[in-house]
């Protein structure tokens, strides 16, 4: 039998002075796993405007993936984060471990203002919560190096319709929250399994749940 092609979950390396990124830990300790018998394969981004996108292409080009998923760490966030959309702007708060920080700069020079997730989001967050685990549906992926990597994504698989992907942002682990008081956590154990659930909904969901995942401003 010829294997499935694999499902890409990309990790960024930490940055900002972080010990650890979570992402690159969920996607490190799953590769090479199966969910439903579609293997993962992961790789870890550099976090840097310059680069990122250099290696994420190089990853596209090895796997061939079916799907991809890119995470990275969100401060803040209170539980597993689905993005829905990627814009066409980098503006950097803080400079990024290359040492760059655009400004108000296209990702993509005449790329569209943004892309949708092609991963079905709704789905995925009522299904990773009724598994127990926090998950939501986020309006923004910010104008870092992640969102920068999820447009970039988006725009390749434009060309490539037959491949769906998207990205989820995640908690701080508990061990960087005791650094930084008031910020919430999740055990990296349970966001481990939260991505499996999110991959294996995935993989389910050819099409999106109809469910509120809105928010009022
Ligand atoms: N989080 C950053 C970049 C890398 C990461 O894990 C972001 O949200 O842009």
């Amino acid at each position: 039998m010829t294997r499935p092609a694999p499902i890409l979950l990309t990790g960024f390396e930490p940055f900002g002075g972080e010990p650890v990124n979570p992402s690159a830990l969920i996607a490190q300790s799953l590769d090479g796993t199966l969910i439903d018998g579609v293997p993962i394969a992961a790789s870890i981004l550099p976090c840097t405007f310059a680069a990122s996108l250099r290696e994420l292409d190089v990853a596209l080009h090895a796997h061939a993936p079916q799907m991809v998923l890119c995470l990275g760490q969100a401060a803040g966030r209170d539980g597993l984060s689905l993005e829905r959309i990627a814009i066409n702007v980098n503006d950097a708060r803080i400079a990024d471990n290359a040492g760059a920080q655009p400004i108000d700069e296209p990702v993509i020079t005449e790329g569209p203002a943004a892309y949708w997730s092609t991963l079905p989001i709704k789905a995925i967050s009522a299904g990773v919560r009724q598994a127990g685990i926090p998950c939501g549906v986020s309006q923004s992926a910010g104008t870092f190096v992640c969102n920068h990597v999820f447009y970039g994504l988006m725009h390749r698989l434009a060309a490539n319709p037959g491949v769906r992907g998207g990205f989820m942002h995640v908690p701080l682990v508990p061990e960087q929250a005791a650094r930084h008081p008031g910020h919430p956590s999740m055990p990296l154990e349970t966001m481990i399994e939260g991505v499996r659930h999110a991959l294996a909904l995935a993989l389910r969901h050819t099409t999106d749940l109809r469910a509120t995942g809105g928010a009022i401003a």
